[in-house]
């Protein structure tokens, strides 16, 4: 195991990486820029490191300063977190050839993955079900309009070098494709530097599907579950739970089975998370993340397991300590992403939290490097807390996470708070009757200025 771990990240998902390594005896690096000197990754860290100023693209997103910070403190290891570097290929090459281990898959699987066809291709040849659509890219106009002709209007034309909902553009008819693909490949080639395009029938109205799996990097691969992450705004997921909703344990054993043999057939390693819309009762894959996910702990909670102590071990060349086996689903969770951001807008809202009070309490989990006195900084997103709720089965849930958010005082600052308190009292909410636009829908006729209430 490694003796000691750099974490290149910030906020929560940096302290959740620094208890993993302390609670298995690997020391921890915390890196930051100046305006996070005060930060309670940099206080919780055993060692910490400015690399850089505020800006991202010079701190936690400078490779040359991450590098030299593991020279300097003689950590062994880079753990990325989400975001930031978590999923660059050439980040995890320069890792490798500077002598230190990438806490996360290859960088050849994350360029696979990067690359939406290639994902696609790869997915759909290891039997994965994906959206129907086009066999690869899309190169010209003739030919799109003649794809979507056979896929059957409404359509979908998505950047290769997208994801997460960046670069895509809807044709609901025909009279609409040459526009879309045009605009589709503009754009792409403006903010990817890869014009590729590719072409998928439009689902509706589907739910977002996530399985959450983990491969050993030696041909082997659990998966653990589901997660229905379908209530978001602007591709900004809200609340996630654990498990779906409309999933049934049939049903969840057939698609994480496809899902783990999938990943194991490429020797994928580490956390992985693999997408899929979930409409009429099928499954249809659209990207995999290729990393440890924000809502992770939903997962974690009903299966009992620390996702980052096993790819710290995984990393490391150990053996994962489960086996699928060993895995089973126990009761429901759900997480709520507290943003420093004002209602209606989602306005961020950075500046000093006069008071903080953290809920507890059995089945109460809060991952937050808040503290009373803490300045947010203006300069990184602002995602200030997760509040995850473990009970016996969903009602109890939603009991605790009702009384979870009553305890939790944020003072100084706006925050999404009040808009869960508002969604806990919708009967489809309660009901866990939502599918990927149910929460824009809501927030139209509900939180907008100038809507009844
Ligand atoms: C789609 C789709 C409908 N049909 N693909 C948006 C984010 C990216 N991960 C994929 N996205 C979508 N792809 C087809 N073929 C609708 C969306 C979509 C969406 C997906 C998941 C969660 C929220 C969403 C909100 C709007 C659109």
């Amino acid at each position: 195991m490694f003796e000691k771990v750099l974490i290149a990240n910030r906020g929560e998902i940096a302290l959740r990486v620094i208890r993993a390594c302390r609670e298995m005896g690997i020391r921890s690096v915390a890196v930051h820029s100046t305006a996070d000197s005060d930060a309670m990754h940099v206080r919780m860290a055993d060692e910490a490191l400015c690399i850089g100023p505020p800006s991202a693209t010079e701190s936690y997103l400078s490779v040359p300063a991450i590098i030299s910070a593991c020279e300097i403190t003689g950590a062994e290891a880079v753990h990325p977190g989400y975001g930031f570097l978590s999923e660059n290929a050439q980040f995890v090459q320069v890792v490798e050839d500077h002598g230190l281990t990438f806490i996360g898959p290859s960088a050849e699987h994350i360029r696979m993955m990067g690359d939406k066809i290639t994902a696609k291709e790869t997915m759909r040849a290891l039997g994965v079900p994906c959206v129907p659509g086009s066999e690869g890219g899309v190169e010209d106009i003739h030919t799109a309009r003649e794809i979507a002709g056979d896929i059957g209007y409404p359509v979908i034309v998505k950047a290769t070098a997208g994801g997460g909902g960046r670069g895509m553009k809807l044709a609901r008819s025909a009279a609409d494709i040459d526009a879309a693909f045009s605009t589709a490949r503009a754009e792409a080639k403006a903010a990817f530097g890869n014009a590729d395009v590719y072409i998928e029938k439009y689902l509706a109205n589907p739910r977002h599907i996530e399985i959450q799996v983990f491969g050993d990097g030696k041909g082997g691969a659990v998966h653990l579950g589901e997660r229905d992450c379908s209530l978001q705004r602007r591709h900004q997921k809200v609340l996630e739970e654990a498990p779906g909703p409309s999933i049934d344990e049939a049903t969840r054993q057939r698609i994480g089975r496809i899902c783990a043999d999938a990943v194991a057939r490429i020797g994928y390693s580490g956390a992985g998370t693999i997408e899929f819309l979930y409409e009429d009762g099928e499954f249809f894959f659209i990207e995999m993340n290729t990393r440890l996910q924000v809502e992770h702990p939903v997962t974690e909670a009903i299966f009992g397991v620390d996702l980052v102590r096993e790819q710290l071990r995984v990393a490391s060349g150990m053996a994962m300590s489960f086996g699928q086996d060993e895995l089973e689903l126990n009761g429901h969770a759900i997480e709520v992403r507290i943003n420093a951001e004002k209602l209606p807008n989602f306005a961020p809202c950075p500046g000093m939290v006069k008071t903080f009070h953290a809920p507890g309490g059995l089945g109460v989990r809060m991952d937050s490097a808040l503290y009373g006195g803490y300045v947010i900084p203006p300069f990184y997103d602002s995602l200030i807390a997760k509040l995850i709720v473990h009970g016996r089965d969903r009602p109890e849930a939603l009991a605790r996470l009702r009384r979870a958010l009553g305890e939790l005082i944020v003072d100084g600052v706006e925050t999404t708070v009040p808009l869960f308190h508002a969604l806990l009292a919708e009967p489809d909410i309660q009901r866990g009757d939502y599918s990927i636009h149910w929460l824009e829908d809501w927030l139209e006729r509900n939180l907008q200025p100038g809507a009844p209430q």
